[in-house]
């Protein structure tokens, strides 16, 4: 078993009898594996190179629905139209009141794109990006609530400042100014040794952030003193809200929310229940969809349905223990996840709080039906585009939008009609 905190309480009766297994389906049959071995084909005949990466490792889930749902495909008529071009590794998106965007680039800062695709000089005052990690960087961007009243934004990024530590992990606020080239009131919420991916705010003002254990053998994500493979929760001002999960917890990082995720790119909230809904990335296989509720601990990397990069199991290939979370649903092999957003709009009905997610590796947008909180369909969407996407998000005109990870990055409008 891998390297566990003592501080995490959660009881971990290893071997436990799978109690709730009486509900797992059949192995997927030979029709399923064909459909999959199709896809990959098609993804080699489409794109040069297979959409996920070819893997035979398919436990069983514990339960009947999660994964490999009925595919559907929409039926309402759409177009993709290219908003913006250009962008060189953008990583996130946030719409400003007056339609323009602003748009995270990865290894610079923050720049505005205008709806007919204009991109700005780098906004003045975004902190330097100094990472030796390729994949580190400026990476995500939100406004705040009431930013028509306080102009106020905020940035998850990874960098180091003169004199301290590389790969150090912000979460900051700033104000931008009316004309939108300066960043003015810099303030850093929380820094440390995290890496920030995505941050939502929740109704009730306070911000969310997902951080990331992807470093071997993941000793993170289970400990209540590490501020890694976590859902991290605190006021705009940096202080912790009193009613966190474990601000009791003498050990714990007390702006710990959930515990036990491997690599989190992409969250949401449900626009209904108000649920915090968010994709997680596992080593080989095993990418996951969960609602988050705080003070729950989702497992990683003690139970997975995937493997290691290398192909090793993890936890001997344990999928469920007492105490751990289930998925909602799974994927086998990976798409490599980022960007998450449950479609508001109206333009396309079958659409409505759908939740879409952009792939990377598996070069698609995938759109998953929910009722009642678990996955009843999913459809695979933009195979034809052979794009890498690194977020989605919705916008104020009600169409959703995608942004490609590239050289030459786009951002995308997928447009009823
Ligand atoms: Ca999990």
């Amino acid at each position: 078993m891998r390297a566990r905190s003592l501080a995490i309480a959660c009881a971990a009766f290893i071997g436990a009898p799978a109690a709730l297994s009486q509900n797992a389906p059949e192995p997927p049959t030979e029709a399923q594996l064909e459909l999959m071995r199709q896809e990959d084909q098609l993804g080699l005949e489409t794109c040069g190179v297979p959409r996920n990466a070819s893997d035979d490792y398919r436990p069983t889930p514990l339960l009947a629905d999660q994964t490999r749902a009925p595919r559907v495909a929409t039926e309402t008529d759409y177009e993709v139209e290219v908003v913006a071009t250009g962008l060189t590794h953008a990583w996130g998106m946030a719409f400003l009141p007056n339609g323009n965007m602003l748009v995270t680039i990865r290894g610079e800062g923050l720049r505005t794109v205008t709806p007919d695709g204009v991109v700005s000089e780098l906004i003045a005052g975004t902190p330097e990006i100094r990472t030796p990690i390729r994949l580190f960087g400026m990476h995500d961007v939100i406004l705040d609530k009431d930013f028509d009243q306080n102009r106020t934004i905020y940035l998850a990024y990874i960098t180091q400042v003169d004199g301290g530590a590389p790969n150090t992990g912000y979460i900051a606020s700033a104000r931008l100014s009316e004309d939108e080239t300066s960043l003015t009131d810099y303030r850093i919420l929380k820094e440390g040794q995290f890496t920030p991916r995505r941050i939502v705010q929740a109704q009730d003002g306070t911000l969310m952030a997902v951080t990331a254990d992807i470093i071997t053998p993941y000793v993170s994500a289970q400990s209540l003193q590490s501020a890694q493979g976590k859902v991290l929760r605190i006021n705009t001002d940096g202080s912790i809200p009193a009613d966190n999960p474990f601000v009791a917890n003498l050990v714990a990082d007390k702006s710990i929310y959930a515990v036990g995720f491997r690599d989190t790119q992409g969250m949401d909230f449900h626009p209904e229940t108000g649920d915090l809904w968010l994709i997680e990335n596992h080593p080989r296989g095993g990418d996951e969809l969960n609602r988050v509720e705080p003070g729950k601990n989702y497992g990683f990397p003690l139970i997975s349905y995937g493997r290691d990069n290398d192909g090793e199991l993890l936890n001997d290939g344990k999928t469920q223990q007492d105490g751990l979370e289930q998925p909602v649903y799974f994927w086998n092999p990976s798409i490599a996840f980022s960007g998450l957003a449950f479609y508001t709009g109206s333009a396309i009905p079958e659409w409505k709080n759908s939740a879409f997610m952009g792939g990377l590796s598996g070069l698609q947008l995938v759109r998953v039906e929910l009722e009642d909180g678990r996955v009843v369909a999913e459809e695979k969407l933009l195979r034809d585009r052979c794009e890498r996407i690194r977020d989605v998000r919705m916008g104020p005109d009600g169409n959703l939008y995608v942004l490609t990870d590239a050289e030459d990055g786009n951002i995308l409008r997928l447009v009823a009609g």
